[in-house]
């Protein structure tokens, strides 16, 4: 299976794969309503960096442990900063996603939500918290609602970037050479999509969280 779907991706640069709409429009629907279900037992927070600066992106997790901003350190925890109490399971329409194109054995301990609303955007990041053995795993990316122009790079923060347009439905995998890569959302084309009222896109991204 996981090497079928290999198959059809497109590998837009070396370890970065993409999956064109790989979820139709009603499991896009779907899986909004599974992740609403998420945000409504953990609520979406701003996360401040360690400048101080609050974020545009609106954040919450699902899993064992979820990723914070925790006195301007990045961490990932068992539970909610502001609730307290342990992360929602996965949703299972996400977890067929993560098994049908990570090419891994085991699950992932962890699915960050981000919410973009209007001007929201993410500057260029590695996703480097995960530890070694997460870092052997790819993180996968799901796209649901408005259009976002992606940027990514290579493991240096300056030097060449790729753009692609992810649109809604869209699947990433970024592994092997493009695990640790410098990557971030330059502007989300807000109003474009039509799957969630009022505007908006959803990320959602699955990582394996665990040091060797
Ligand atoms: C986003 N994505 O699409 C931000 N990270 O809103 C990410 O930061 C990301 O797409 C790791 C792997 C794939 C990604
Ligand atoms: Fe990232």
């Amino acid at each position: 299976m996981a090497e079928a779907m290999t198959g059809m991706a497109e590998e837009v640069v070396p370890g970065l794969l993409l999956w064109r709409g790989l979820l139709d429009r009603p499991a896009q629907a779907a899986m909004v309503a599974d992740i609403r279900g998420v945000i409504a037992a953990a609520p979406l927070v701003r996360p401040v960096t360690a400048w101080g600066r609050p974020m545009s992106v609106r954040m919450t997790s699902a899993g064992r442990v979820g990723w914070v901003i925790a006195r301007g350190r990045y961490a990932y925890v068992p539970r909610h900063p502001e609730t307290g109490t342990p992360w929602p399971p996965i949703p299972a329409s996400v977890l067929a996603v993560w098994r049908a194109v990570s090419g891994w054995d085991d699950d992932p301990d962890c699915c960050l939500v981000n919410w973009y609303g209007e001007g929201a955007r993410m500057g260029l990041h590695r996703d480097a918290d995960e530890g070694e053995e997460g870092f052997h795993a790819p993180v996968v990316s799901i796209s649901l609602g408005d259009p976002a122009r992606f940027r990514i790079g290579g493991t240096e923060r300056r030097g060449q970037t790729t753009r692609l347009l992810l649109r809604s439905g869209d699947v990433l995998a970024m592994g092997g050479p493009a695990r640790l890569a410098y990557h971030g959302i330059d502007r989300v084309l807000s109003g474009e999509g039509d799957l969630l009222p009022g505007g908006g896109r959803i990320n959602l991204t699955l990582r394996v969280v665990r040091s060797a």
